[in-house]
């Protein structure tokens, strides 16, 4: 049972928190199926067209003021998320199920956003060019476009949310932000923190929802920027959806099927760490957590023997005991995904290793617990559970041959966002880095834990390649060229002649 009551949800618009109406939903603790830790309002297209349309009217006089009082407001940030720091990770535990050491990393990647934004208030944000022309200035400035709408996953309900929210509203763009259904608590939390930070109404927005909320901020063409995270269906949704809309901007980070790639030379036990983090860690539910792990046939029953060692001592249990290696999966839903892939895998011809079935007595009975689920099988064109995301605790072990052969195998999926190849030959690491289709890419390390002040995103079916993290100031800014004549007459570049008459 709750300890405490449910939370009331609120949608935030315009600078006023909207009481309940409506339809609502509520969000469940996925380790406690029957602890309720909030009841949130379904926002409907009218709600989330009223939040893009205080968004609208709020960004003129956001947009004017200095860009170095934007960023000041996020050192207020900064040290509210400080102050805070177990509250959240305590809060976002209970609500998405990962465990606190997880959670309190996530909210340390938030609280790194927010410092690398406001350090790059004070930096240039702009460049001087040459011209042809002496008398002539040249330069290129960034303009904010506009209303930016941020849709974001349950499994980073802080960081995600951040590395969006922060560069949109640094560089002077308003936002609605609906964070995902299954974390809208902790999402309200974050726009609390940004209200007592001075960030004024209007210019942060909430709506909470699904759906209908998402699809008509998408609709709305007063949205000039969807930054998006989360699966395929719905970030496909939204590029065909904005493509009605003649200056849309969309960046979508969607699923993947990343892998480390074992080489012939690699450090067994480092191999088997990272492998083991990068498939279990979030219980697999990262968008780069691996599902394929690729490894040379001479280190395959060696590897094998370690990794499974590994993975059966692995502790799966409350997300609020900090000692637990991984909590839950989200709901009931995702169980079933999972154990639908396993089946697949079995029908596909797996040899399973390990068998991950849910966990249900105990203190498990409560929650959605499922244990790791490994299996070997060769590759071949065409079997769905290696190249499909799984986004659970179901790994691959794919033997291969050659270097060559582990490039082919790699890209063969549709999605390409992270990989890590484990390797002592720096010749082998640039080929891999060379032939190799992802956005990040690791070496002697897992293929999760990126850092945000590097590019965030992948190829192919994984996005449009737009970076998340610090690389959005590309995305929520367009660029202008500006150039002023210094000379009382015209002069025109590429020689150009100004002679009016003949
Ligand atoms: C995600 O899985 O959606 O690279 C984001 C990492 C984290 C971010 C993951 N910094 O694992």
């Amino acid at each position: 049972m709750a300890t405490v009551p449910p939370l009331v949800g609120r949608h935030f618009i315009g600078g006023h928190w909207l009481g309940p109406a409506g339809a609502q939903f509520e969000s469940r603790n996925p380790a406690q199926l029957d602890e309720v830790l909030g009841v949130f309002p379904q926002a409907s297209a009218r709600e989330a067209n009223e939040a893009v349309a205080a968004a609208r009217s709020a960004y003129p006089s956001w947009r004017r003021t200095s860009r170095i009082h934007r960023a000041e407001l996020f050192d207020n940030l900064a040290q509210l998320i400080k102050r805070e720091t177990e509250n959240l990770a305590r809060l976002m535990a209970q609500e998405c199920g990962k465990v606190l050491t997880e959670c309190r990393a996530e909210v340390i990647e938030g609280l790194h956003m927010i410092q690398y934004v406001f350090g790059t208030g004070r930096m240039p944000c702009g460049e001087i060019v040459a011209s042809e022309i002496a008398e002539k200035d040249a330069s290129v400035r960034r303009k904010p476009w506009g209303v930016v709408a941020v849709i974001t996953p349950w499994n980073f309900p802080f960081a995600v949310p951040l590395w969006m929210l922060c560069p949109s509203l640094l560089e002077g763009n308003t936002v609605v932000f609906k964070p995902s259904e299954d974390t809208p608590l902790i999402g309200q939390r974050l726009i609390e923190l940004f209200l007592e930070a001075g960030f004024p109404g209007g210019v942060v927005n909430l709506v909470h929802g699904e759906a209908e909320a998402g699809e008509a901020l998408v609709r709305n063409p007063d949205v000039n920027v969807v930054l998006f995270t989360g699966s395929y269906e719905v970030g496909h949704r939204i590029q065909q959806l904005s493509a009605e809309h003649y200056d849309r901007i969309v960046a979508c980070e969607m699923g993947s099927k990343s892998a480390v790639i074992v080489c012939e030379d690699a450090r067994l036990d480092l191999a088997v760490t990272s492998a083991l983090i990068s498939a279990f860690k979030t219980s697999g539910q990262r968008c780069v957590s691996a599902s394929r792990i690729l490894v040379h046939d001479r280190l395959v029953e060696a590897f094998v023997q370690k990794y499974l060692d590994g993975a059966k001592r692995l502790r799966i249990g409350s997300p609020l005991d900090a000692g637990n290696f991984t909590g839950p999966v989200i709901h009931r839903a995702a169980v079933e995904k999972v154990l639908r892939y396993n089946q697949l895998a079995r029908e596909e011809g797996a040899e399973v290793l390990l068998d991950g079935s849910p966990l249900t007595s105990g203190e498990h009975a409560r929650g959605c617990y499922l244990a790791p689920f490994i299996y070997r099988v060769e590759h071949r064109p065409g079997v769905r559970c290696i190249r499909e995301e799984v986004f659970g605790p179901h790994v691959a072990i794919i033997p291969f041959r050659d270097n060559e052969h582990a490039i082919q195998i790699y890209n063969d999926t549709p999605y390409g966002l992270s990989m890590a190849v484990i390797t002592e030959s720096y010749r082998t690491m640039r080929l891999f880095r060379e032939e190799c289709e992802y956005g990040m890419g690791y070496v002697n390390l897992p293929c999760i834990g990126a850092e945000v002040h590097l590019p965030f995103g992948g190829v192919k079916k994984s996005g449009n390649g737009h970076p998340s993290a610090a690389g959005l100031i590309e995305t929520v800014t367009h660029k202008t060229a500006w150039t002023v004549n210094h000379g009382t007459e015209v002069k025109m570049a590429q020689g150009l002649t100004t002679q009016l008459e003949a």
